[in-house]
């Protein structure tokens, strides 16, 4: 990756001495390791951005601060390490609300540091005021104000610390202008001590023992694995208990990836768009072992028909999340990784479960995903299958949400972890692009392409800027289907044929916006060109813009319609 931004060598040093707040925060960050902040200034955060420019720190100006958030996101799913986004505040502030909720539903660490007026006008509504303790009280992982510079080197280190521990989440410092320019003492200890707040790493033995004997019971278990996967850095554990004790894989919509998509005991995702074998094969198990996963309504369908026969074990390291919406029989609270290095250690032996193992391997072949093909229009499954070919599935595939989402993490096999970056929890439009733009920070060498609805791209497509002025080589791929196509997918299905608002007769030119940024901008729309323009847009040193233009009136399929068990797939065909 060529960038046109010179990163300074970052200083660590520790050593105690006197500085400003706004100082401290760089330094601090220094010494958290953190090579690259996603941002946009302002008034209350002034001070902040003049030592950024004093100190060289990489910065990078998002031109809408929902665009720096979502990076940082992206740059947080991707790394493995917190993002850190910085915004004025007032609008700069109230800007990042919803990448915050949707980093906390999805457990994504982040450092958010917004602006605040100074704490002699706090309360005043004073210029450029908002309240981010209150506004971000529940969709953070934790809040600080700052009200004395003394205070503020602690409670970095502690955000830091809350942000990456445990079940990793947004953790929001609002700075104060005057506590920013107040000159104090660093001093950045190496020790960290929240009180009440001990997460639970290492599970407990005995527990882990009932998961042994229960397994050794089970004739049909089966393992959901979910992002707790990804985010314990678990996925080789996983694989290695995987193939000791023989027990099909399903994946939750953020877990894919945990578990190799190649592999003969996956069974694809679970849920509303997931596979029917997945689907079945949780209706029907004996054994649940959800590892790292959340039981969310679009995973479980209609919580009545949810799993009926099976035992269910819950490993998760947020005792909150168990027993929250499924009933557990051998909770586990603790580590995904430490979980399954237990599980090893504790050599239990598999029950019988060849038969279950071959009615998946059947299932697996006779009703494997589908679309029809059709002659020179291209099909949005299709387009997604050819970038998993174009790229020998080492790309890393960020979405936006709706349509190309799901066909995405259905027709794309994730063999390895971290290469798959989406809005689940909340489902974020505008999410895709700019979460590709982090993504790319943290792997330079990697391939990223954002796979992105016309519609949703719109939300956040200011951010070709940074394309622009980094040359990132960042591939825009948008699923061209001129509609809000999930939203008219429902009203088809659902609302009686009434496509209220979900249409687009009229859109931009989306070649022409790459030019306005200086990006090479292509647009294919018959079968036959795609496969030369994926590679001609891959072999391009730059970024690039390629819009396709898909069957405008498919449907993602199958699906378990709202209120449906996991049993009740429509649209499954057997081959
Ligand atoms: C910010 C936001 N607003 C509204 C929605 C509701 N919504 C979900 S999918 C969707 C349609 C997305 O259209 P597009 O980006 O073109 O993707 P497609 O479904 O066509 O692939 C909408 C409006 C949302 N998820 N996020
Ligand atoms: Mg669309």
């Amino acid at each position: 990756m060529s960038t046109n931004v010179k990163k300074k060598e970052q200083q660590t040093n520790s050593e105690p001495k006197q500085m400003s707040g706004s100082s401290m925060l760089i330094e601090a960050l220094a010494n958290e390791g953190v090579d690259v902040i996603f941002g946009y200034p302002g008034g209350a955060i002034l001070p902040t951005y003049d030592e950024i420019y004093k100190t060289g720190i990489h910065h990078v100006l998002a031109r809408h601060e929902q665009g720096a958030i979502h990076a940082a996101e992206g740059y947080a799913r991707v790394s493995g390490k917190p993002g850190v986004c910085i915004v004025t505040s007032g609008p700069g502030a109230t800007n990042v609300v919803t990448g915050i909720a949707d980093a906390m539903i999805d457990s994504l660490p982040l450092v958010v540091i917004t602006g605040q007026v100074a704490t002699t006008v706090i309360g005043t509504d004073a210029f450029q005021e908002a309240d981010m303790i209150g506004i971000t009280m529940p969709i953070t992982k934790h809040n600080y104000q700052v009200r004395s510079v003394e205070e503020f080197p602690r409670i970095i280190k502690e955000a830091f610390h809350i942000a990456t521990t445990g079940r990793p989440g947004p953790v929001l410092i609002d700075l104060p202008k005057d506590v920013s320019l107040a000159s104090g003492m660093f001093d950045y200890s190496k020790e960290v001590n929240v009180p009440g707040y001990q997460p639970t790493v290492v599970p407990n033995r005995l527990q882990i023992r009932k998961v042994v004997d229960a397994v050794s019971e089970a004739k049909r278990p089966i393992i959901l694995a979910g992002a707790g996967v990804l985010h314990g850095k678990a996925s080789e554990e996983l694989f290695e208990y995987v193939e000791k004790m023989k027990i099909p894989v399903v994946n939750t919509l953020l877990g894919l990836g945990g578990f190799p998509g190649n592999h003969e005991l996956f069974l694809g995702m679970g849920g509303m768009h997931g596979t029917y074998t997945a689907n079945m094969a949780i209706y029907e198990s004996d054994l649940l072992i959800s590892i790292g996963a959340r039981f969310d309504d679009r995973l479980t369908g209609n919580l009545a028909h949810f799993a009926p026969n099976a035992r269910v074990v819950h490993i998760d390291i947020d005792p909150a999340e168990i027993g929250k919406n499924i009933k557990t029989e051998i909770p586990v609270v603790g580590d995904a990784k430490q979980a399954l290095k237990m599980l090893l250690e504790e050599d239990g032996t598999p029950g019988n479960t060849e038969e279950w193992r071959s009615v998946q391997q059947e299932r697996k072949a006779e009703y494997p995903l589908w679309y029809q093909k059709d002659g020179e229009v291209i099909k949005p499954q299709h387009l997604i299958e050819m970038i998993y070919e174009a790229t020998n599935g080492e790309a890393i595939v960020t979405t936006d949400v709706g349509q190309h989402q799901m066909w995405s993490a259905q027709f794309f096999t994730f063999k390895k972890p971290n290469r798959w970056v989406t809005s689940g929890g909340l489902g974020t439009m505008g999410f895709g692009f700019p979460a590709a733009i982090g993504a790319q920070f943290a792997e330079p060498k990697t391939p990223v392409i954002a796979v992105i609805g016309d519609a949703g791209f719109q939300m956040t497509a200011q951010e070709m800027s940074i394309l622009q002025e980094l040359n990132l080589p960042v591939k825009i791929v948008i699923v061209n289907n001129a509609s809000l196509g999930m939203v008219r997918q429902w009203q088809q299905l659902f609302h009686g044929e009434r496509y209220s608002n979900s249409l687009f007769p009229i859109q931009p030119n989306f070649v022409k916006l790459a030019e306005a940024y200086d990006i090479k901008g292509m647009r294919v729309d018959e079968l036959s060109n795609l496969k030369g323009a994926l590679e001609e847009m891959l072999q391009h040193p730059g970024p690039v813009l390629l819009e396709v233009r898909v069957a405008k009136e498919e449907n993602v399929y199958p699906m378990i319609a709202p209120g449906k068990g996991q049993h009740q797939m429509e649209g499954v065909k057997p081959q």
